[in-house]
């Protein structure tokens, strides 16, 4: 039986040195309060390398001139422990993998790392175990999970998919005066029923005014007639990440005024997803979609002046307080290079997945007209870089007013 997953060691020999060492520490288990703990999910590192979902595991690959030695350390199979929460895999059975050199038990570990060679570098996150001198892990596997592989990018689609089925179901479902919780179900229905129960991250479903606090999470307010709600959820499978967001009117029918915002945040949206191609940089993408807000929110009068003024205020950054996007893949913001080694911008390539989220947030100000107040829109897709420009994975969930509007009134 396999536990190694052959994609990401192919990926690690590319961009290791021989003589170099990483050490992959799958994670502890943590508490919640008193003697519960959160459930367990190993770390992205871990999880990219290993299918063991074990805590006090860890990896060390070395690269020698015959290739990658793996060890691997974990701790046994227990009969007793057994009885109370899922069996550890038995160290006979993970000694199988024909790709590991040798399993041993995780209290062999700080002794085993006192036996490396020395020489080349070593690659680590801070542990208390790990008393060596080491670099950050991110500085190489960054790059190793910068572009997604044919079993990564399933596993991508799979989770954007049961996102689809949630997203969709909230904008059929959504009534005025339920409450964000009760929505907060419904996104989990269909991954339940294909027994996921993870999301990549905590959900935020923030009704009327409390979608301009970006990273809501409370969910637990009673929705508005006539108000917006924004729906920023997304599910995991075998530890990928999707992450998707929706704003839809709880009544079913987009306000003149909202209506009006959505469009721009829409139009910026296109424009991004358009030019997010084999070349193109952050920067630029950022730089272009502000620029676009700035021409569509003078053009619908929600600012009144000149371009000029607002650029030289820098106006934008009172409605549009975050970036445009980010790397997607086992971290909701998958922890590859903006910058390569020499301080340049890393410029897209097929095989990249980002998100693209521009969003307008208007928190009540007396500059600013009443009618726009307390809105606050995002839309957000993941997106895969081809070689024939960018694909929207997400691209099956409604996001158009006619669309959405079409969807809400079932
Ligand atoms: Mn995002």
């Amino acid at each position: 039986m396999s536990i190694l997953k052959p994609f990401a060691l192919t990926q690690l020999q590319a961009h290791l040195k021989t003589g170099e060492i990483c050490i992959i520490l799958s994670g502890e288990e943590k508490t919640r309060n008193h003697d519960v703990h959160y459930p367990f999910r190993a770390s992205s590192h871990f999880k990219y390398f290993c299918t063991l979902n074990e805590t006090d595991c860890a990896l060390v690959i070395e690269k020698t001139h015959k290739g990658l030695k793996i060890n691997l350390f974990k701790k046994p199979y227990d009969a007793q422990s057994a009885l109370w929460t899922s069996g550890r895999m038995p160290l006979n059975q993970a000694k199988e993998d024909p790709l590991i050199e040798d399993v041993a038990l995780f209290e062999q570990f700080p002794a085993f790392l006192q036996s490396l060679p020395t020489g080349g570098n070593i690659f680590s996150d801070p542990h208390a175990l790990i008393e060596i001198k080491t670099l950050p892990l991110n500085q190489i596997m960054g790059k190793c999970r910068m572009l997604k592989k044919d079993a990564e990018l399933s596993d991508i689609q799979k989770a954007i998919n049961l996102s689809a089925h949630g997203h969709k179901k909230l904008m059929q479902t959504t009534l005025p005066g339920m409450n964000e919780a009760q929505l907060a179900l419904t996104f989990m229905h269909e991954a339940a029923k294909h027994g996921i129960s993870e999301q990549a991250y905590p959900p935020i479903i923030a009704g009327g005014e409390r979608a301009c606090i970006l990273h809501y999470c409370e969910n637990n307010q009673p929705l508005q007639p006539d108000t917006l709600v924004l729906i920023d959820a997304g599910i995991e499978v075998n530890g990928y990440a999707s992450d998707i967001t929706r704003t839809f009117p709880v009544s079913g029918k987009f306000s003149p005024a909202q209506k009006a915002l959505y469009e721009v945040v829409l139009a910026v949206q296109a424009h991004a997803i358009e030019h997010a191609i084999i070349g193109q940089t952050w920067s630029k993408l950022n730089q272009e979609a502000k620029d676009l807000m700035l021409d569509k929110l003078l053009e619908i009068g929600f600012l009144s002046g000149t371009k000029i003024n607002h650029q030289k205020n820098n106006t934008l950054s009172k409605y549009f307080y975050h970036g445009l996007g980010h790397w997607l893949g086992l971290d909701v913001h998958d922890p590859c290079p903006y910058k390569n080694s020499d301080a340049q911008e890393v410029a897209f390539e097929a095989g990249m997945v980002i998100t693209i989220e521009p969003g307008i947030y208007v928190r009540p100000s007396p500059d600013i007209d009443e009618k726009w107040h307390n809105i606050g829109i995002r839309i957000e897709d993941d997106i895969l870089i081809t070689e024939t420009g960018a694909k929207v994975l997400s691209a099956h969930i409604p996001k158009t007013i006619d669309e959405i509007e079409a969807l809400c009134q079932k």
